[in-house]
């Protein structure tokens, strides 16, 4: 039996794309604004789970506390109405955690921009 894996996955009106590369959130963010697409930046459960069924690790959110700590918001500057922490996250780890993580679990966890994470874009 074969396992196979999709690259994208469409829900609503979005498209959710990965080229199944890892790289930092810059890199990501620059990747996806090459197409026109913002990174992936999940408004509900369903759409959580789009992009969940694209991650075999972890993959970055659209979400950074960059500009004001504690402070998430989406990569036009908007406060999150929905979120999925893991418990016990946020928590800046090492005072160095401002990107978000996808788990392979669906939750949310804070980590380090500068990590190496799955790529994926919404269109
Ligand atoms: C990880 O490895 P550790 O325990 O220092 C994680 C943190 C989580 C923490 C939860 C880079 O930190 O973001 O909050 O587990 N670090 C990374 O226990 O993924
Ligand atoms: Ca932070
Ligand atoms: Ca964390």
């Amino acid at each position: 039996k074969w396992v196979t894996f999709s690259l994208g996955k469409q829900v609503g009106k979005k498209l959710f794309l990965t080229n199944g590369e890892t790289m930092t959130f810059d890199k990501v963010k620059a990747l996806c604004a090459q197409f026109q697409a913002s990174v992936a930046t999940p408004m509900n459960q369903a759409e959580n789970t789009a992009i969940q069924s694209l991650v075999e690790e972890e993959a970055f959110l659209g979400i950074t506390d960059e500009e004001m700590e504690g402070q998430f918001v989406d990569l036009t500057g908007r406060r999150l109405t929905y979120t999925n922490w893991n418990e016990g996250e946020p928590n800046d780890a090492n005072s160095r955690e401002d990107c978000v993580a996808l788990l392979r679990s669906g939750r949310w966890n804070d980590v380090p921009c500068s990590y190496s994470l799955l790529a994926i874009c919404e269109f």
